[in-house]
This record gives structure tokens, sequence and C-alpha cells, in this order.
């Protein structure tokens, strides 16, 4: 079984590597953003909520995605692992998911951070933004502000899974394909459990 959490500024290619990497490994796909988004367009109570924190640029409280995660795994009992896109964004959120496996007899075997530059990843979401209809993808402002959430928030994980030795930096400039590449050769390199 391998948990592998994606992990990277937004833009970086999470949900793009994500989407290679399923089909490859036959993980579970648990996007935190895509989930939420679904939550938005089914006008639910939730999606109310995050969407006024999305279109700010702003994480969603801690509460409610780890919840989401939560019922996820339960609902994917005999899963081969888990691909984390998105998720953990905090601090609490990265110590929730260390417990919520641990009550699973399970645990992260390695978090892959994508490197990619700010003005890069400007230029990849508002390209994205032209087709998705993304609200958050549109006003350089907003991205910017949710580039400094990322800093502010989320990079400090990389220190959390250096200490426990599951961080691997992968290069996140350059052709779809050779990222993959190189997110596979990690891969091929996991013990299996
Ligand atoms: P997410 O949905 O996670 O979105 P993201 O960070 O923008 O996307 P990603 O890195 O997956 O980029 P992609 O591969 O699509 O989050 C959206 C919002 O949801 C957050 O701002 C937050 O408000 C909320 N949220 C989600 N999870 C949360 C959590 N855990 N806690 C709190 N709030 C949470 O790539 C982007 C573009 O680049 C695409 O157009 C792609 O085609 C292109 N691209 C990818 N790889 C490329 C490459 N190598 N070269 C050129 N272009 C590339």
């Amino acid at each position: 079984m391998h948990n592998i959490i994606l992990f990277g500024p937004p833009g970086a290619g999470k949900g793009t590597q994500s989407a290679r990497l399923i089909k490859k490994y036959h993980l579970v796909h648990l996007s935190t953003g895509d989930i939420l988004r679904g939550e938005i367009t089914n006008g639910t109570a939730l999606g109310l909520e995050a969407k006024k924190m999305m279109d700010q640029g702003l994480l969603v409280p801690d509460e409610v995605v780890i919840a989401m995660i939560s019922n996820k795994l339960d609902q994917n009992p005999g899963s081969k692992g888990f691909i984390f896109d998105g998720f953990p964004r905090t601090q609490a959120q990265a110590a929730a998911l260390d417990d919520l496996l641990l009550e699973k007899a399970t645990a992260i075997s390695a978090m892959y951070a994508l490197n990619v530059e700010d003005e890069e990843l400007i230029r990849r979401i508002i390209g994205r933004g032209k087709d998705s209809g993304r609200s958050d993808d549109s006003d350089p402002v907003i991205i910017r502000k949710r580039i400094e959430e990322y800093n502010k928030k989320t990079a400090p994980l990389i220190d959390y899974y250096k200490a426990q030795n599951k961080f691997v930096a992968i290069e996140g400039h350059g052709d779809v394909d050779e990222i993959f590449y190189l997110l596979c050769k990690q891969i091929d390199q996991l013990p299996v459990f």
C-alpha cells in the first residue's frame, strides 16, 4: 500500500500529475480542491461557505477539510492506497491525517513536493482560468493571495515531513511527461506495505 502526498503551491501541477498517477498505480485520488468544487456545484451549505473563502484566495477552515478527508477514507476501505492532492495544507491538517491513517494501521509513505517559481505558477493558473471557469483562477491579485497563503501556512509542512524522513523535492518546471517520470521513479523505489 502506498499513501502519497502531492505537495506544492497553487498551479504546481498536483492535479495534473495525480490524474496520471492514479491510472498507473490504481490509487484512490483525494483532492480537497475537487471535493470542495463538487460541493459548490451541488449548492450545499458547505459549498457556499467554502466558495466565500476560495474566491478570496484563502484556505477553507481545517475542520471542514479534515472531516471531508475522514469521510473519504472511510468510504474506501479496501483501497491499494491514496494520493492526497492539495491536502494537508496546514499543520493541523497534517497532524489529523497522521491520526486518521494510524487508526487504519497505515501511514504516509512519502511527500513529493513540486517546485515551481511564482511567475510560472501565475502564468499557468491564468492559462487554466481561460477554460476552467474557476473564479479563483482569473484575477492575478487573488492568485497572488493563494501563493501568499501557501507560503505562510502550507510551505512550513516541508519541515514536518522532513522530520519524518518523508519529504522528496521534485522539479516541477518542464514537460508534464518528464515530471511524471521523476515521480514514478521515486514511487517505484518505495517499499510496499
Ligand atoms: P486546489 O484545487 O488544490 O488547486 P490548485 O492548488 O490551484 O491546483 P494544482 O496544483 O492541482 O494545479 P494543476 O495541476 O491543476 O485548491 C483550490 C482552492 O481550494 C484553494 O485555494 C483553497 O481555497 C481550497 N482548498 C483546497 N484544499 C484545501 C485544504 N486542504 N485546506 C484548505 N483549503 C483548501 O495545474 C495548474 C495548471 O497548470 C493547469 O492548467 C495545468 O494544465 C498546468 N500545468 C500543470 N503542469 C504543467 C507543466 N509541467 N507545464 C506547464 N503547465 C502545466
